[in-house]
């Protein structure tokens, strides 16, 4: 948005917000400022958390390439000519971590050529702007360039809320959300409940931003933010840099939050200063009442919040989270014993800095001070070391300002400006493939098989000064605010709390890769989607409900304790088919461990009975057989990522109903979104009641309506039946999503001919380029 665009946002916010005041008869949190700044209707908006769904007006919409390419041919199948929102994509999930920057990113322009060819081409033609590699991770080139205090944005990546390090409202959402916005439509969103968290006193010496969120992880868990936003108050905000803020605001997807948000201060003003956005800095300092809480929510927060977590900033420790989960968290004076009790391997294998959570300038110096004290010391690194550099620009800036030489005096690699290791893109050739070993990294997830596909890595998450120090310890053992290590010479070495500055004194380095801007002529631009792709298939819509209830279905899977998106539908290599739906499904529920027969990834065929086949193989077989199924499983089911694959492959592979104990947010859309119902045992112990032998019924379809609970039977293999119910959070629109067999067909007039939405041929394609089999997806 230009300065002017924000200008008028925020001119008429003093009008919006005084209308609110009085609607709801009191003062405004933050959130609510920016909710109420962007309602579509405010007239007939109903307000009520954790009941009411919003319909909001999005300043802008965020791609990466793993889930723009579903997102544009969803979006393609809209008919629409042009994005209805400011919207971008950029490739950064794609690009594999093997040798360092240079030529990872040259193979990766090789081997993805095809994929950035159809984003670049439908970026021009829609209207997007397009990051091409090398140019960063979405989220640090978003905080960049793009977001600003006030502003409301969706992206197709759940770590989208990093923009609330900048006061923007910033919220992950799938693929298909993002489709519908882009083609104008209001964005829907269950009104959230608010977290406030108070943070007093200062962050200093080895506490860093990270520790504010990996400490609030271990406090709140994995589902403590679910429908909630985390709003930050109090007076130690203003003790953390914008960047800072960003990494506590990312990493609050680990918490299912639906976003985070830091009120505006000085340190933002400072940073969209420092990234050439001097007039939004001075609107904000204008408008600064209304880009922070009402007085009197700071007066009396307990009011206004409906919980509130009080931080202490001078006593907070340093914190590590892992492994295999970023709620499992303890100071890192603890961590040694506890790695001892659990038989964890002691010695680090890898230590990695950087990605779209911790890749700020400031994050970067205090890694580099550390590794200074170091080299001083005589000290060498007892591992590699790993840089992901966030963006271009920090690239630039840190390679200018001798930071990269500092890392690579001490071997370090500086990899592409990307996700690599974040996202299993990462070529070991260290360890077996099912080696137990440890690594220490400041991403942000730590799910098994994240970083290098192998479920047997024990990956630990902390701040990227404290990885640099473990570095130099190579073991889980060092403590390294209050441990020694031997210097060469045999003393004891003990490492002074880093310091760095926040900004570049002569500011950030001018980059090379910048964003390519849409078409002047838009409609003579072909989309680039060759027939036969194996990276690229057009969808074809999803069968509709056939009126009927679902009777006898098959149990595919029964899972067993975590059920991430990286357990439903993994990462690493399938990156490589993130725009084909049918290569991809292959993957379906790789990672997910079977309740029944306690393996990984397969099972048995419910109907043949043919043993240890891996899931979408049974899927497959069902679906010739025209059956559908559903899935059974556990707390906080489809917990991470934003990846709509995750709902999509089910959907396509037969899946009709998915039963949990409770839902992830955006995954629990995901589902309804593609036509499949997502219910919740009305007594989470019914779980246990379901056995592989069993047959599953969903009865009283053909009255879903909102709020009313639904009826599944069980039929056991020798007749007996029972009873359970099931609730939904479906809306009255979101049934119709179901009836429809998608919310893509819903908000589609249908061609009767084709069975697909009339609007499709309006998009210029090569001629022969499309390959769309429709209603073939049931
Ligand atoms: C992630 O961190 O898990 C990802 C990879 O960025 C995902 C998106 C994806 O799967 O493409 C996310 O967080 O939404
Ligand atoms: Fe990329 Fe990792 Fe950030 Fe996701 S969390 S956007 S994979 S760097």
């Amino acid at each position: 948005m230009s300065a002017e665009q924000i200008r008028s946002l925020y001119a008429a916010m003093p009008g919006r917000l005084a209308r609110a005041r009085q609607t709801f008869g009191r003062p405004l949190t933050l959130a609510e400022k920016i909710l109420v700044a962007h309602c579509w209707d405010f007239e007939n908006q109903v307000w009520e958390r954790g009941k009411a769904i919003l319909r909001l007006r999005v300043d802008r919409v965020g791609l990466q390439d793993a889930t723009a390419q579903m997102a544009l041919l969803q979006f393609m199948m809209s008919g629409r000519k042009r994005v209805a929102v400011p919207t971008t994509a950029h490739c950064d999930h794609l690009i594999r971590a093997e040798s360092g920057s240079a030529e990872d990113l040259a193979r990766a322009i090789k081997e993805n050529e095809e994929v950035y060819n159809f984003l670049r081409s439908a970026s021009r033609k829609f209207g997007l702007d397009f990051w091409p590699p090398g140019s960063g991770i979405i989220h640090q080139v978003v905080l960049e360039n793009y977001a600003f205090p006030g502003g409301l944005m969706i992206g197709a990546d759940s770590h989208t809320p990093n923009g609330g390090g900048l006061g923007m409202l910033a919220i992950g959402v799938g693929g298909a959300d993002c489709a519908e916005v882009m083609a104008g439509l209001p964005w829907e969103v269950l009104h959230p409940k608010l977290v406030g968290v108070h943070l007093t006193g200062k962050l200093s010496g080895w506490t860093a931003p990270k520790d504010v969120i990996t400490y609030l992880c271990t406090l709140l868990t994995v589902k403590g933010g679910t429908n909630r936003i985390i709003e930050y108050f109090g007076p130690g905000v203003e003790s953390i840099s914008a960047t800072g803020k960003g990494t506590i605001c990312n990493m609050g997807a680990e918490l299912g939050a639906t976003t985070s948000i830091f009120p505006f201060d000085s340190r933002m003003a400072s940073y969209l200063r420092a990234t050439e956005r001097a007039e939004v800095a001075r609107l904000a300092e204008e408008f600064r009442e209304h880009l922070t809480p009402d007085p009197e929510v700071l007066a009396d927060p307990a009011r206004f919040y409906d919980q509130v977590v009080e931080i202490d900033l001078d006593v907070l420790e340093p914190h590590v989270v892992g492994p295999h989960s970023p709620d499992r968290g303890r100071p890192i004076s603890r961590l040694a014993a506890e790695a001892r009790e659990n038989g964890w391997p002691l010695r680090i294998t890898n230590a990695l800095i950087g990605s779209c959570t911790n890749s700020s300038y400031e994050d970067m110096r205090r890694a580099a001070h550390i590794a200074m004290q170091a080299i001083k010391a005589g000290l060498r690194a007892k591992v590699p070391f790993w840089i992901s550099p966030g963006s271009d620009r920090i690239y630039q800036t840190i390679k200018r300002d001798g930071i990269m030489e500092i890392f690579e005096r001490i071997g370090g690699t500086v990899l592409a400006n990307a996700c690599g290791p974040c996202i299993g893109q990462w070529k070991r050739r260290d360890v077996g493939a099912e080696e137990a070993n440890t690594i220490v990294s400041s991403f942000n997830r730590n799910f098994p098989g994240r970083n290098d596909g192998s479920a047997a890595t024990l990956s630990f998450l902390t701040s990227p000064e404290i990885v640099t120090a473990l570095a130099f310890a190579g073991t889980l053992e060092f403590d390294p605010v209050h441990g020694t290590l031997p210097a060469p010479d045999g003393s004891p070495f003990r490492f002074t709390a880093p310091e760095a500055e926040e900004l570049p004194r002569e500011g950030f380095a001018r980059t090379a890769a910048a964003f390519e801007r849409p078409a002047a002529d838009p409609d003579s631009v072909e989309i680039e989607l060759p027939a036969n792709s194996e990276r690229l298939q057009l969808l074809g819509p999803f069968v509709a409900w056939d009126g009927k209830d679902m009777i006898d279905l098959p149990i595919l899977l029964k899972t067993r304790g975590k059920t991430t998106t990286d357990h439903i539908s993994p990462a690493g290599p399938w990156l490589r088919y993130r725009g084909h739906l049918d290569r991809i499904s292959d993957n379906m529920f790789l990672g997910a461990v079977n309740a029944f027969t306690g393996e990984t990834g397969k099972g048995v065929n419910p109907v043949t009975g043919a043993a240890g086949q891996p899931f979408a193989k049974t899927a497959r077989e069902l679906k010739a057989r025209g059956l559908q199924w559903v899935v059974i499983g556990d707390e906080n089911y489809g917990e991470g990522s934003s990846r709509e694959h995750a709902a999509m492959s089910p959907r396509y592979l037969g899946c009709a109903a998915v039963i949990v104990r409770s839902f992830a947010r955006i995954h629990e859309t995901n589902l309804k979104k593609q036509g499949i119902l997502p219910l919740t045992f009305a007594d989470p112990r019914d779980y246990d009641r379901f056995e592989q032998a069993d047959r599953v019924s969903v009865v009283g379809l053909h009255a879903l309506e909102p709020g009313k609970p639904l009826t599944v039977r069980i039929r056991k293999p020798d007749g007996r039946t029972e009873e359970i119910q099931v609730n939904h959070s479906l809306t009255r629109e979101q049934i119709a999503w179901f009836r429809a067999g998608s919310a893509l067909n819903a908000g589609q007039a249908m061609d009767p001919a084709t069975g697909r939405p009339a609007a499709l041929e309006d998009v210029a394609l090569r001629p022969g380029d499309v390959d769309v089999r429709p209603g073939e997806s049931r």
